[in-house]
């Protein structure tokens, strides 16, 4: 068996019950075959981010950062991912659009590449504020492969987001 890697995951919604959804797709994840230790930061919200900037006549985001430890390869836990979406209403009509969950894989070990389906770490990790600020609270020492340290990636725009309780 393949050593396990270990992968950070991005989760979010602005649509439905948020929270009660974030929880039921950490349950789907530690339920999935290849994947265990999942692990969860605090949650933050935030104002929707659109490609034309923040939106804030669409419902706010929460956001919370996953990691995990997975023996899946990166196309396998991207197909889980996808199931897990699917399960929780996600449906896929705009690249911006208002979603029930979103999960994306910010990084895979520190694995760097850029492809069609796939590019690692998630090409946008490194300037949102709602997948920076939970991970450095999840891991003070995280460091972004090819970006540097989470911590001082997300303190010039720490303020975009706010913790929930
Ligand atoms: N995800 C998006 C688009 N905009 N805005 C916030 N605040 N949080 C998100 O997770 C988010 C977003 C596309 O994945
Ligand atoms: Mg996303
Ligand atoms: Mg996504």
């Amino acid at each position: 068996m393949a050593e396990p890697v270990k992968a950070i995951l991005a989760l979010g919604g602005n649509l439905g019950k948020r929270r009660k959804t974030i929880r039921s797709a950490l349950k789907a994840l530690a339920l999935t075959p290849g994947i265990k230790g999942v692990l969860c930061s605090p949650l933050v919200e935030s104002v929707a981010l659109t490609e034309a900037g923040t939106d804030e006549t669409k419902p706010n985001y929460l956001n919370g950062v996953v990691r995990i430890e997975t023996t899946l390869k990166p196309k396998e836990l991207l197909n889980e991912i996808r199931r897990i979406e699917t399960e929780h209403g996600r449906i896929r009509l705009e690249r911006w659009g208002s979603r029930t969950l979103d999960i994306d894989i910010i990084t895979y070990g520190n694995e760097i590449k850029v492809g069609k389906e796939l590019t690692l770490p998630h090409p946008r990790a490194s300037e949102r504020a709602f997948v920076l600020v939970p991970w450095s609270l999840l891991e003070p020492d995280a460091v972004l492969p090819g970006y540097g340290s989470v911590k001082e990636l997300a303190e010039p725009i720490k303020d975009q987001v706010w913790l929930v309780r």
